[in-house]
């Protein structure tokens, strides 16, 4: 096990954020939630003297902290629904149809499969699967927002209710760290900001607590694996309660860029929540910037997605902007915009980091479509994976941030991206893109292995439509996420919701019997967003976490 070294709390979240939350724990006490003065446990079970709450003790006399949610409603520029003003009748009409695919999914995983983690529609059952450590009701937690959204009342109280009674954080597994944080955290987080109801908030800062120990390493960045069990409760019986390790997969212990930097947005919120800055202090951008990745060496300025917990070395020189780097990057321009653009230092990650990516790894295939490759030791790999497709959609967010000039080159990068990501799907048979394409030996835009061309009901194609259509409004966004819809109507309906296909090549495609829950996370949100009004949860208001739950933009400075 890695030797734990006590590392004491650093400055790491943005300072203002650290001041107003140390302000708010001062005058509040520590939550109730948390014990104070308990303490976290490491792999290999050694002891650490660090408290796990950054405030100081109760005192019986103080009031405990509560966060202010009518004032965070009325630092809001626009209502969550927004205003429903002036749209015409097709784009009601379509809109509409994506409601209706929304309640058939949500009708049927209530059906057949509520508190498991997804429905096999085929099948009408359940699935587990082993990424959340033994939590339930996945696809629970993930719609919550979206049925929030899109009015469906009723199955909002149902998914609510759930939550409410049968929601059950006392487990004892192994998860994913970045899974838990991105579906539960971020599903929880969104909802309670939507809803004002308490119940979403006390479970997202009880889980939370319990992703804490998985920061305990000598360099702070966590290991991708948790078990949820307290480590109070360690016994024979759960001996690995509250431990952390890296995934057996991962080359020599490490853990991966794309989990250990999509942390942040969701942990920042747990501390505005609780007025403990402990979640801020272990995941901010200046802990992961200032203290790990601006130290090492970049190879041309490119990040790896192996990275030493231990020694905050890489340990190996893979780079994509797909799979294992890809919501990294998405974070940094999304910290810098949620913090109402004052994270600086995530701005210039962002920036430097795109600069590198531009410079060695978009490039132009002979029939002129631009994609992003990947890198291998310094060789690069003509491939873009189905997951790179949510670039299109971050260059775009980005661009609108920088100077004039700069603005034009990088909405047209997206664009160009965004276009790319069409054609994979144009293509293709069923008119859904492959989970990964390729550009060499003549290929261009389409899946050349069979193992890659499946399509899981993914929403990065549709999330790049979405921030495209926002920020320019060329209506062929609209009609590319149209083709989606129908797409998606014609071969991954079944009888009892929606699966994702084994091939999309093919017409008559065999169905992997599974409908996942970022489908009504992500998939179905972005689609409906695509046809509604543009203040329907703004972008002046909200950025979406790497799950598309939205997490407020932190202007109650500027205006409560
Ligand atoms: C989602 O869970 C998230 O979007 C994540 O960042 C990547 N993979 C899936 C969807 O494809």
């Amino acid at each position: 096990p890695a030797a734990a070294e006590p590392r004491h709390a650093s400055p790491a979240a943005p300072r203002r954020l650290r001041e107003k939350l140390r302000t708010a724990a001062r005058m509040a006490g520590p939550p109730a939630h948390t014990a104070p003065g308990s303490r976290q446990q490491v792999q290999g079970g050694e002891r650490r003297d660090e408290p796990v709450t950054g405030a100081p003790p109760a005192r019986e006399t103080r009031a405990p902290f509560r966060f202010d949610y009518e004032r965070f409603r009325r630092s809001l520029r626009h209502p969550v629904r927004g205003r429903r003003a002036g749209e015409d009748p097709e784009t009601r009409a379509r809109r509409m149809k994506i409601k209706e695919m929304m309640k058939f999914a949500w009708d049927n995983y209530k059906q057949y499969a509520l508190g498991k983690n997804e429905l096999r529609p085929l099948t009408k059952n359940g699935h587990i699967g082993n990424m959340f450590g033994g939590l339930r009701g996945a696809t629970v937690v993930d719609a919550l927002d979206t049925l929030y959204i899109m009015e469906l009342e009723e199955e909002f109280q149902e998914a609510k209710k759930w939550v409410e009674k049968s929601f059950d954080l006392n487990v004892n597994g192994e998860a994913s760290l970045f899974e838990v944080n991105i579906r539960y955290i971020g599903g929880l987080l969104a909802a309670y900001y939507l809803t004002g109801e308490e119940v979403f908030k006390s479970k997202a800062l009880e889980l939370g607590e319990k992703l804490l120990p998985a920061f305990n390493t000598p360099t702070g960045i966590p290991r991708g694996v948790i078990n949820l069990g307290r480590q109070e409760t360690r016994s024979l019986f759960s001996p690995c309660s509250g431990m952390s390790w890296s995934w057996g997969w991962a080359s020599a212990g490490s853990s991966i860029l794309a989990e250990f930097g999509t942390l942040h947005l969701e942990f920042l919120h747990l501390s505005e929540l609780s007025g403990n800055p402990v979640f801020a202090e272990k995941a901010s951008t200046s802990q992961l910037g200032l203290q790990v990745l601006n130290r090492v060496e970049k190879p041309q300025g490119l990040y790896p997605n192996f990275l030493s917990p231990v020694t905050g070395n890489w340990v190996q020189h893979h780079v994509s902007i797909g799979g294992l780097g890809d919501s990294f990057y998405e974070y940094l321009i999304k910290s810098w915009l949620m913090s109402d653009k004052k994270d600086s230092e995530a701005k210039k990650m962002y920036d430097d980091a795109l600069e590198a990516i531009e410079k060695h790894l978009v490039k132009k295939s002979a029939g002129g479509l631009t994609y992003i490759a990947e890198w291998r030791g310094g060789i690069l790999d003509h491939k873009m994976g189905h997951l790179a497709c949510f670039s299109g959609g971050m260059i775009a967010l980005g661009a609108e941030h920088t100077g004039e000039e700069r603005k034009q080159h990088y909405l047209d990068l997206a664009a160009e991206i965004t276009h790319t990501c069409h054609e994979s799907y144009a293509r293709s048979d069923t008119k859904l893109g492959p989970e990964a394409f390729r550009f060499d030996a003549g290929t261009e835009a389409m899946a050349t292995r069979l193992s890659e061309r499946y399509y899981i009901l993914r929403p990065e194609v549709v999330e790049s439509y979405m921030y495209m259509w926002r920020l320019t409004h060329d209506p062929k966004y609209r009609q590319w996420g149209w083709e989606v819809v129908k797409a998606l109507e014609k071969h991954c309906r079944v009888e009892a919701g929606f699966s994702g296909i084994r091939d999309v090549y093919t017409t008559t495609p065999a169905h992997d019997n599974m409908q996942q829950s970022f489908f009504l996370a992500e998939t179905l949100k972005y689609l409906y967003l695509l046809f509604c009004e543009d203040d329907v949860l703004s972008l002046d208001d909200w950025v979406f976490n790497t799950e598309a739950h939205p997490l407020p933009v932190n202007h109650t400075n500027s205006k409560a």
